[in-house]
């Protein structure tokens, strides 16, 4: 890196044009992000490997064909394909780290009950921060060399503890507080769907490992992986940087949009009378809610130009272990009925389904329907990009985040020039 820069420093990468500046940056390739990247086109790749091919080169548990989310955090952190030891190490590593505090599950429960999911998730990191590390050693005195290391077991820390959070959250919020004990016969992913006893299908804990692999990373520009990094960029430790993460990840435009999606066909089953709805009936109620002034949930993306291909791999898992569920078909109705009246409003650049089309759907199927839960498990999931992503932008001494604002006045002087 050093040496690139030293020789091509100056070069210039991109341009901004005033459009962006207005819009959300869009496109502005202004960060390293070493985990995943991303295609308008053909949509994400961890490491350059699609999820098909995730699919087919991580390892898997015995009996199982979805690939456990260990593999592709060891991949997005070493940049190699594990083994199925190396895996197992990383399980009962984690497993060994597994550590909610006594006062994390106080503070939680000083909650109202009805408190949302994410509220008590990011409530939950925070307090967990007395377990860090990275902080501790700072204060004691750290040198730069040396940040990558306790970065390193505060981000393991976290990963390996925010299941069983997420999972006191669910059972706090939805099963009286009838919490389930850990099995650590199971792995990370396993564990978690065990811990949530939505369902004894044995396919309710392959969809947790799958769901906990697609959903790991999306390049570095999306908003909960954003923020994590501007944050981390301060040497905030992992919990407040994950933290700031899912407080993005908790706005309906970014991950909630999982938990909307579901809403709106519940609302559309409510308001119809029936959970199997003709064509019209899902056109009618798509053009009340654009008239309303509203988004339609789960379709559209800032760089994706075509579906999605994590809603292709869970439509996969959906044709594989799913026959004749009520939802499922609306989505899949709706994977037709939807585009082309985004196209036809002329301003939507991408008419397609993101993922969040298609997650809620197979939960509702295994007993999991409080859809504000939903959120959760998608920023459990996201955890392991953004955390391998951070122990990197140490390792690297990243240094602190810091673009430049303008004023409309200097748009205005600049454009008279
Ligand atoms: N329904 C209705 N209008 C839409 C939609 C949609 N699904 N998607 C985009 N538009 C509108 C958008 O609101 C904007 O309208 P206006 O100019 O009046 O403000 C116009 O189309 C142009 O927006 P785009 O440039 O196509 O999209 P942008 O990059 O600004 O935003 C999203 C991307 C994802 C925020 C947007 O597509 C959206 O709001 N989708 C619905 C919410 C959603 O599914 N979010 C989840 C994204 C994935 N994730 O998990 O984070
Ligand atoms: C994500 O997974 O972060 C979303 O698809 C949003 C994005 O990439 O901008």
């Amino acid at each position: 890196m050093r040496e690139v820069l030293k020789e091509h420093g100056d070069r210039k990468m991109d341009e901004v044009r005033l459009q962006q500046i207005f819009g959300g940056m869009r496109g502005v390739k202004s960060m390293i992000w070493e985990t995943s990247a991303l295609d308008a086109v053909d949509g994400i790749r961890f490491r350059g490997y699609s999820i098909p091919e995730l699919k087919e080169k991580l390892p898997s548990r015995e009996g199982d064909s979805e690939p456990l989310p260990e593999g592709l955090f060891w991949l997005m952190l070493i940049g190699e394909v594990p083994t199925n030891e190396d895996v197992e190490w990383l399980s009962n590593d984690w497993e060994s780290r597994r550590n909610v505090p006594g006062h994390t599950l106080k503070v939680i429960d000083s909650l109202p009950v009805e408190t949302h999911p994410m509220t008590q998730f990011i409530v939950g990191i925070n307090s967990m921060q007395t377990n860090g590390i990275f902080s501790k050693r700072y204060a004691e005195g750290m040198s730069k060399g040396d940040y990558w290391d306790p970065m390193y077991e505060d981000a393991m820390n976290l990963i390996a503890s925010l299941p069983q959070l997420a999972a006191y959250i669910y059972r706090r919020s939805y099963c009286k507080g009838d919490h389930i004990a850990p099995d650590d016969s199971l792995d990370w992913a396993g564990n978690f769907a065990h811990m949530l006893g939505v369902s004894d299908d044995e396919k309710f804990k392959s969809l947790m490992r799958m769901y906990m692999t697609i959903h790991a990373d999306h390049e570095g520009g999306n908003a909960s992986a954003h923020t994590t990094h501007l944050v981390g960029s301060t040497l905030s430790d992992p919990y407040f940087s994950f933290a700031a993460g899912m407080c993005a990840l908790a706005g309906p435009l970014h991950g909630l949009a999982n938990q909307e999606v579901i809403k709106w066909i519940f609302n559309m089953i409510e308001k119809l009378g029936t959970n199997k709805p003709s064509d019209d009936e899902i056109r009618k109620y798509i053009h009340e809610t654009l008239d309303a002034g509203q988004v339609i949930p789960g379709f559209g993306h800032a760089v994706l130009r075509r579906p999605d291909p994590r809603f292709m791999a869970l439509k996969r898992f959906a044709e594989e272990n799913i026959e004749n569920d009520p939802i499922v078909n609306i989505v899949w109705k709706m994977f037709e009925i939807v585009p082309p009246v985004l196209q036809g409003l002329g301003k939507v650049k991408n008419p397609w389904p993101n993922v969040d089309a298609h997650s809620g759907s197979i939960l509702v199927h295994y007993g999991l329907d409080q859809y504000q839960y939903y959120t959760v498990l998608f920023g459990v999931s996201r955890a392991l990009g953004v955390l391998a992503s951070l122990c990197w932008s140490r390792a690297l001494g990243l240094p602190l985040e810091r673009p430049k604002s303008v004023t409309f006045d200097w748009i205005k002087s600049e454009l008279e020039r």
